[in-house]
């Protein structure tokens, strides 16, 4: 152990600070054989050549660790779903699909850019030191895709894990997006993921967020067309699910929407749109038949 201490010698709550090291190329193929991502600009010595750093660079995760909150959704609106991705850094990536619906293929990502030319990002800035488990888990964003100003481009709205949710107004195009600053939406004191839905068929994309501690909720877009502007409407009444991730789909294919909750521990729940409007029916003893066991 450090500073000539044996494990025993450490009490809860002590800490200290660790000698200064340089991160090396040894440790970027390092993490990339541990990780197994293998894209050029962490491996490929003669790509990283062509390119305007010259060489390998690390992997970018600076901070938090590797979670990420994925969806598909046709951001080119040619038919077949693309790949958004939230990371623990608090960016979104873009991956197109240039494959086909049933056989993805998906093209090198981009992060998607403010019109200042600065990453989207929620949470914490990428330079925040890691000082507890908060910061060490990273900003964790989780971006629901959608046209919330109904001007016919696709908007972001995020969350990330310090409970805000954010809104990103596309100012360029599908082909070419670049977003005005975000704008808060919602925020509760811990972490949250969201899911895009016209849960009230009202022609206003809603949002269902889950908060971890907070529950899971229907916040209805009460905003205009073009400015759009949620509240915490209903708390669905669940039972207990580890941190839940909601996915609006029809599920059961009986024309109302559902709800699929991803959670921890790779379980799965199903919530079925009846349960979710109308919850529990009230028991009630319709009959006793008694029975002596002879
Ligand atoms: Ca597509
Ligand atoms: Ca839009
Ligand atoms: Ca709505
Ligand atoms: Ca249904």
């Amino acid at each position: 152990m450090p500073n000539g201490k044996y494990y025993e010698d450490w009490v809860v709550g002590e800490t200290y600070l660790t000698p200064r090291r340089t991160i090396t190329q040894t440790d970027i193929i390092s993490f990339a054989q541990l990780s197994g991502d293998f894209n050029p600009p962490h491996v490929d010595f003669e790509f990283c050549k062509t390119q305007p750093y010259g060489e390998i660079i690390a992997h970018d995760f600076a901070l938090g660790d590797d979670h990420t909150f994925a969806d598909a959704f046709d951001w080119d609106r040619d038919g077949d779903p693309d790949y958004i991705l939230g990371n623990s850094a608090g960016d979104v990536w873009l991956y197109e699909n240039v494959g086909t619906a049933a056989r993805w293929d998906l093209a090198p990502g981009k992060r998607l850019m403010l019109t200042t030319d600065e990453p989207v990002h929620v949470g914490q800035p990428v330079d925040t030191p890691m000082t507890d488990f908060a910061t060490h888990s990273g900003n964790r964003s989780d971006p629901a895709p959608g046209d919330y100003d109904g001007d016919g481009d696709h908007d972001l709205v995020v969350s990330d894990a310090y409970g805000t949710v954010t809104y990103f107004r596309n100012d360029g195009t599908n082909a070419d997006p670049a977003f005005a600053a975000g704008v808060r939406l919602l925020s509760e004191p811990s972490r949250c993921v969201i899911c895009a839905v016209d849960w009230d068929g009202d022609g206003l994309l809603d949002l269902l967020v889950s908060w971890s501690g907070h529950g899971s909720w229907f916040c209805r877009n009460v905003g205009t067309g073009d400015s759009p502007a949620f509240t915490k409407t209903r708390q669905f009444d669940l039972p207990w699910i580890p941190y839940p991730h909601p996915y609006a789909v029809d599920w059961n294919h009986d024309g109302d929407v559902d709800i699929l909750f991803a959670s921890s521990y790779s379980f799965l729940f199903f919530a079925e749109r009846s349960f979710l409007d109308h919850g529990y029916a009230e028991g009630e003893v319709v009959g006793m038949d008694i029975r002596i066991a002879r």
